[in-house]
């Protein structure tokens, strides 16, 4: 099946959703025959990125090399879906700088930080509130949203399966796929 190389970038709080949207995509991709490759956390922050923390240069680094990694499975043709954080827009640019126009697709999970917080899956919020963590994202850590995202989902309002229908269509739209 015809596929454009491309890269989702999914960027958003810590139990916005990210993961779950970039995983739930994957596999419709997969099902309609295309040929993907997902990067999150649990793929990359326990290997290639195991030195690294979440102080603010520790997460520059983390998005620079993720966005390099990217960009050598787009280069060997695949559509990549990467689902950080990323807190920060200059390293989001720098990783869109390494693609052509079109190419890199930034997806804002735009769900608010009380649902996040509510959801708190891993009990993390709870911890950063207490003070157990420290710089956590969206408590004690900034998280600046993308001012103009390529597609914007809230997870609070859309299912998991709106959200992959949103982003089927958009790269359908594109002629990504
Ligand atoms: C934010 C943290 C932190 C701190 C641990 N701040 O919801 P999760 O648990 O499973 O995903 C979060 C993940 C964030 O890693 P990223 O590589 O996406 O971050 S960044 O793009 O900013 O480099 C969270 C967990 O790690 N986690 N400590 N202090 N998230």
């Amino acid at each position: 099946k015809s596929q454009k190389p491309c890269l989702l970038w999914f960027t958003g709080l810590s139990g916005s959703g990210k993961s779950t949207v970039a995983n739930a995509l994957d596999v419709a991709l997969h099902e309609r025959g295309y040929h993907t490759f997902l990067l999150d956390g649990d793929n990359v922050r326990h290997g290639l990125c195991k030195d690294l923390g979440f102080s603010d240069t520790d997460r520059v680094e983390n998005i620079r090399r993720i966005g390099e990694v990217s960009k050598l499975f787009a280069d060997a043709g695949l559509i990549v879906l990467s689902a950080f954080i990323s807190p920060f827009a200059s390293d989001r640019r720098l990783v869109r700088n390494l693609f052509p126009a079109g190419e890199f697709i930034e997806v804002f999970m735009d769900t608010p930080l009380e649902t996040c917080e509510e959801r708190d899956p891993k009990g993390l919020y709870r911890k950063a509130r207490s003070g157990e963590i420290k710089s956590f994202t969206g408590i004690d850590s900034p998280y600046e949203a993308p001012a103009r995202p390529d597609i914007r989902l809230d997870s609070s309002t859309m299912s998991v399966d709106d959200c992959v229908e949103t982003l089927i269509e958009y790269l359908l739209g594109r002629g990504l796929i």
